[in-house]
């Protein structure tokens, strides 16, 4: 708590204003952004201004000593106290500097204010989902400027990692257990929220965005989130349902198949085999009814039967949704035919 220089600075550092994005950086939109951008401009100053000073020295020597006609070595000090004194203490302060800036900043960003608020997170691939305290849930993560929120997170398949530039936080998103991490919008807009750490094939489609809004605005959005199942006529709900899940991922609605960009079948197509009460065929040579018996299965448990001709690389969504989303799900499926 005596070490006066340094709490100066960081307490300077929040009271200053966001600077707007530049070069290096998007805009400052979170309470950790400035100290964090200052940290990173005091260590860029410190190495560009060390970097000028050892290349001159070393410059200067090179040709102020080399080795020419009429100049011979001459006996010369082998120490200079002054000079190494100097060498070592202001790189040493600099650091000492650059380490408790770093951890203490590193600290803020690990402890969560206990009033935060919590939205659970899943990563799966290729997509996000975030659910809510009054249960409603979204792919594009919604937010009140002014207040900490805090993402717990988890993965339902592969290495994950959450990043919003904007905010400066990200945090790796790891099956079978949750990480968190959390921030404090100060600015309101739409930024970007991506995965960071490659996860298959449509790693780079794993992208969307952060809206923060003021607070009534925010809890109109939650509100109206949430419980849509029982206020939208079932297909309607369920298209929600599709987007929600990832399921757009790697389905398109049309026949068409998405088999060349390592998707899944057209899901127009078992629509239609529904509607003409045909049958599906397998990879296995077998087939069976197609029928919304058969559409819940492969949402649930997608690799009892796989589609002729497709790899078994959809997730499975047993646990993972609810008896009255895949009611509408299959209800939005089933529309596709018409
Ligand atoms: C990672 C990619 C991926 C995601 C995400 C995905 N699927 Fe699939 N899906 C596939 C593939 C590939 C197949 C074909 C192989 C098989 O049968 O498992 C398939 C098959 C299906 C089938 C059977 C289609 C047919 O023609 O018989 C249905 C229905 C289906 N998916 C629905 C969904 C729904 C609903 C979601 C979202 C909740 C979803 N899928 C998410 C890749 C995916
Ligand atoms: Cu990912």
């Amino acid at each position: 708590m005596s070490f006066h220089p340094l709490s100066a600075l960081l307490a300077a550092q929040a009271t200053q204003t966001p600077r707007e994005g530049n070069i290096f950086f998007p805009a400052e939109a979170s309470t950790v952004a400035r100290g964090l951008d200052d940290i990173f401009y005091f260590i860029l100053w410190v190495s560009i201004v060390s970097f000028v000073i050892v290349i001159a020295v070393a410059a200067m020597f090179v040709l102020r000593y080399r080795q020419r006609e009429g100049h011979r070595e001459e006996k010369t000090a082998t120490h200079g106290l002054g000079l190494e004194l100097t060498w070592t203490i202001i790189p040493t302060v600099l650091m000492a500097v650059m380490f408790f800036a770093g951890f203490k900043g590193f600290l803020g960003l690990r402890q969560a204010p206990q009033d935060a608020e919590t939205v659970f997170v899943e990563g799966q691939m290729w997509n996000w989902n975030f659910r809510y305290a009054n249960g409603a849930q979204s792919q594009e993560l919604v937010v009140p400027v002014g207040r900490p929120i805090k993402l717990v997170m988890s993965s339902v398949d592969v290495l994950h990692s959450l990043y919003i530039p904007a905010f400066r936080v990200k945090q790796d998103v790891v099956p079978g257990r949750y990480t968190s991490l959390w921030f404090e919008a100060i600015q309101e807009g739409t930024f970007h929220l991506f995965c960071t750490e490659y996860c298959g094939t449509k790693h780079s489609t794993m992208i969307t965005s952060v809206r923060v809004l003021p607070e009534a605005a925010y809890q109109a959005e939650i509100k109206e989130l949430a419980n849509f199942i029982d206020r939208l006529p079932p297909v309607e709900a369920g298209e929600r349902v599709f987007n929600m899940k990832g399921c757009t991922q790697c389905h398109n609605i049309t026949t068409e198949s998405r088999l060349q960009s390592g998707g899944g079948p057209g899901l127009a197509n078992v629509a239609k085999l529904i509607a003409e009460g045909g049958q599906q065929k397998f990879a296995d040579g077998s087939s069976v009814a197609a029928d919304e018996q058969y559409v819940r299965e492969s949402i649930l448990v997608p690799n009892a039967k796989i589609v002729s001709g497709y790899p078994a690389i959809m997730t499975a969504y047993q646990g993972r949704i609810s008896e009255d989303e895949l009611r509408v799900l299959i209800e939005y499926i089933k529309s596709l035919g018409n």
